[in-house]
């Protein structure tokens, strides 16, 4: 046998039988260990592969049917009235900054006015900052004194008494959550990071303190079910365990959907894509480049002014009419709106906003069929505006005066039985072709805002 070893392999097959099965026994042997190894990769993909439950499905359903949110920064930062990035950009030592904290005391604040102010614009659901990049805590935590029932004289937790407002009237709450953290030392911003993790400070303390958080987040807000992460491309390199984060708060509650404002493409584990300023497949704001559009539910965000948390001298408020247009834009390439404001450090809500988007609701109560539940992308955006569609009825919206003489829908399949005015519900004359329908609209009266047209299929 010894001998054999060292024949060609020929002569060990003839001369030592034995030697012609061995062979056969090694190749089978790596074919079993192929197979294992495949096995054992399917296996780990399998685990690792992430398959939303029917909750989870429904909630993204749900969630494309509410459309319009109201997204809300506030936190100890709005007592200095310069936006979210206060601490960063006037390079306040946090030391200094967690002063702030001292006579954080919001007495207007008031989650039933919140809801209600929400409400009357037609938004369905908010995202509300839990903590922000400041790391300040704005609800009751354990993991940190640094929140605000335990290190401002207000001693309570407004996230508990929105939670339960937003039950009580039927409003979805989103928690954003910021990955980023300016002032922990176990985050060590600044530090390099090297193979996935901060070279200074304590990563895996830092990963355990946000799983804590988010516990609690999940466990003691009644009725969250939506989980809004940024802060991803402060540290683009660094291992974020999004595996047991995700895994996490899945398992808490399978139904919640899960977004990361990190500006590039879906990862395992995500149930909704979200666009900071930008309509998806725009990018005109220099985060969307790498954010390519997934077939997850979409949600677009912007500000009511130019800033996300309060600015005392920030007066660009957006009209009426470019709030619709941002929304009607967002529904017609099938995303929802989020519309930021930044309440004042006493809670309240300023007069601006609540005027305009009073009259952005009472648009909604008269046109919201034509958002609410519908899906986009039907028909590329035109020059004259978007499509929606719900059902066997289209929504053609004109948000701009067409070139021609009419507008012109590609790509519609399906007999048009009927088109009128959503408005009035009188008749337009239209004509189907092959390639698409022609709606002759030029006589209509059109809509300062927005000329909606019902298109009924069969
Ligand atoms: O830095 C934040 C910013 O303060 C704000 O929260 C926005 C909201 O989309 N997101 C980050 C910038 O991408």
């Amino acid at each position: 046998m010894r001998m054999c070893k060292y024949a060609d392999v020929q002569m060990k097959n003839k001369l030592c039988p034995i030697n012609k099965n061995n062979s056969e026994i090694r190749t089978m042997i790596k074919k079993l260990t192929l197979f294992a190894l495949l096995f054992y990769c399917f296996a780990v993909k399998a685990q690792t592969a992430y398959t939303p439950t029917a909750d989870n499905l429904a909630s993204r359903e749900n969630f494309q049917d509410m459309k319009f949110g109201l997204f809300i920064h506030w936190g100890i930062y709005s007592e200095l009235g310069d936006g979210e990035w206060v601490m960063h950009e006037r390079k306040i030592p946090y030391n200094n900054y967690k002063r702030l904290a001292d006579f954080f005391n919001p007495q207007g604040f008031n989650a039933k006015e919140w809801v209600q102010f929400a409400k009357r614009a037609g938004m369905k659901y908010i995202t509300v900052t839990s903590r922000h990049h400041d790391g300040f805590s704005m609800f009751g935590t354990k993991t940190s004194p640094y929140n605000i029932v335990d290190a401002t004289p207000y001693h309570k937790d407004p996230m508990m008494e929105l939670a339960q407002e937003c039950q009580k009237e039927g409003i979805e709450l989103h928690f954003y959550y910021s990955l980023l953290d300016w002032g922990r030392p176990d985050y060590a911003y600044g530090s390099p990071i090297v193979n996935g993790a901060p070279v200074k400070g304590d990563w895996d303390s830092y990963i355990n303190f946000m799983k804590t958080q988010l516990t609690e987040l999940i466990t003691n807000y009644p009725g969250v079910k939506g989980i809004w992460f940024d802060g991803h491309w402060e540290r683009p390199a660094v291992n974020w365990h999004y595996d047991e984060i995700y895994g996490l708060i899945h398992k808490l509650n399978p139904a919640i959907i899960i977004g990361n404002n990190h500006h590039v493409a879906v990862k395992q584990g995500e149930d909704f894509q979200m666009f900071e300023k930008d309509l998806p497949g725009n990018n005109n704001t220099g985060f969307s480049a790498d954010s390519k559009i997934s077939s997850l539910p979409l949600e677009t965000c912007e500000t009511i002014n130019n800033s996300w948390g309060f600015n005392i001298n920030d007066r660009s408020y957006k009209t009426v009419k470019q709030i619709i247009h941002y929304l009607v834009n967002a529904a017609g390439r099938n995303a929802n709106f989020l519309l930021n404001i930044g309440p004042m450090p006493n809670g309240k809500i300023q007069p601006e906003f609540a005027d305009t988007l009073a009259v952005v609701g009472k648009w909604m109560q008269k046109n919201g069929e034509s958002i609410y539940g519908t899906r986009g992308n039907l028909v590329a955006p035109q020059q004259w505006g978007v499509v929606t569609y719900k059902n066997n009825t289209i929504y053609a919206h004109v948000l701009n005066t067409p070139q021609q003489p009419y507008i012109f829908l590609p790509s519609v399949k399906g007999k048009i039985t009927k088109v009128t005015l959503l408005s009035d519900g009188s008749s337009i004359k239209f004509k189907q072709q092959p390639e698409g329908v022609f709606i002759y609209a030029d006589h209509i009266n059109a809509d300062a805002i927005d000329t909606i047209i019902e298109l009924t299929t069969k």
